[in-house]
């Protein structure tokens, strides 16, 4: 009965109608003789007393909504049908149709960027299917390296040159062929894993990664610029922590964790009990991605970061399970609410 209840009070709130007929037509629907609301007074009459006090507000409730309602209707119909017989009314407010909201992927991923358009810096964009050059040998990543391998990277079968970026880092590759530093961007994008898919992996995700290429650009830019993005994003009191790592394409290379905002950094079951969450990775140019794109490494020295989006909003929202992205579960968009 509850669920019935629960789901006549959606059809209610959604009702609507142009006319007085379709008005009436609901009504029997609802609470005619043998309309859906009365015939759940009747099943109500035969609960127990305990099941009556469970269930007698929620269908109270619904039947004053319907009578509301259709009053309302009637009311607002009755009138404009009076004065204007066959001349349509402009100042009726409009039906309010509901027209969605932004995914959550599509939130996060304007917050990263709104936060770097304030440092200056510009979006750039590059496609999907890539080949090798700007997505491996202009990083600097050897010959037999991992990510190169069918298990990790989907290739095009009928020419292993071409391949689905595994990373967004081919786009700064791109920017660095095309134009003289200084650089600064930051590049959104979609890319492509072969993994196998589960609550923490997926084959396709959204990543965010910057470039920053001057003169005397040092590793404690990097470091100021990540801590002013980490307060914006996560509030004025988070701290940042900086761990030694790998990648081919930096060097010295880290990983970025915050301070867990959910437990303030005592340790809780988000941070597994460490008071720190691992939000990028980021290091300096290694010169040899700069060579490879004919920028002089005496000259020049730059850092880049990057980060996964459906992370960055997994640990903003404390979404569990990757798979909700892709599902289009309403009850799951609809609490991230902002109606576009
Ligand atoms: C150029 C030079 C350097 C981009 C970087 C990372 C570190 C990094 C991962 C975060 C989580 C990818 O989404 S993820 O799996 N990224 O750790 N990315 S530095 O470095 C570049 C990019 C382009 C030319």
């Amino acid at each position: 009965m509850k669920n019935k209840v629960k789901e006549l009070l959606e059809q209610v709130e959604k009702f609507t109608s142009e006319n007085l007929d379709c008005v009436e037509e609901f009504r029997i629907k609802m609470l005619g003789k043998k309309g859906e609301i009365t015939q759940l007074f009747e099943d109500f009459k035969t609960f127990t007393a305990e099941q009556k006090r469970e269930i007698g507000k929620d269908l109270n409730e619904l039947k004053i909504k319907t009578l509301e309602k259709i009053n309302s209707f009637k009311e607002l119909l009755g009138k404009s049908q009076e004065k204007t017989t066959n001349i349509f009314d402009m100042t009726l407010p409009a039906n309010n149709e509901p027209v969605g909201s932004r995914h959550p992927i599509s939130i996060m991923k304007n917050k990263i960027i709104d936060i770097f358009k304030r440092l200056g810096y510009t979006i750039a964009e590059g496609p999907e299917i890539e080949d090798d050059w700007h997505v491996f040998s202009a990083l600097n990543f050897p010959p037999e390296h991992p990510a190169r391998d069918m298990q990790d990277t989907f290739f095009i079968e009928s020419n292993p040159d071409i391949l689905l970026r595994t990373h967004t880092s081919s786009i700064q590759v791109r920017a660095m062929e095309q134009t003289k530093p200084p650089i600064r961007i930051i590049c959104p994008g979609r890319v492509f894993r072969n993994e196998a898919i589960s609550a923490r992996a997926h084959c396709i995700f959204h990543q965010v990664e910057g470039l920053y290429i001057d003169e005397n650009v040092s590793f404690a830019d990097l470091k100021q610029t990540l801590l002013y993005f980490a307060q914006e994003m996560f509030g004025k009191d988070t701290q940042i922590r900086l761990r030694p790592s790998y990648f081919p394409f930096t060097e010295p290379s880290a990983e970025m964790d915050v301070s867990c905002k959910i437990c303030g950094g005592k340790g809780c079951n988000i941070c597994k009990g460490t008071g720190w969450l691992e939000i990028m990775g980021c290091g300096m140019v290694d010169p040899n991605v700069l060579e490879s794109c004919k920028i002089d490494s005496k000259k020049y020295t730059g850092f880049a970061f990057g980060m996964g989006v459906e992370r960055m909003a997994m640990l903003k929202w404390q979404i569990r399970d990757l798979r909700l992205y892709f599902e289009n579960d309403i009850r799951f968009l609809r609490q991230f609410g902002t109606v576009v």
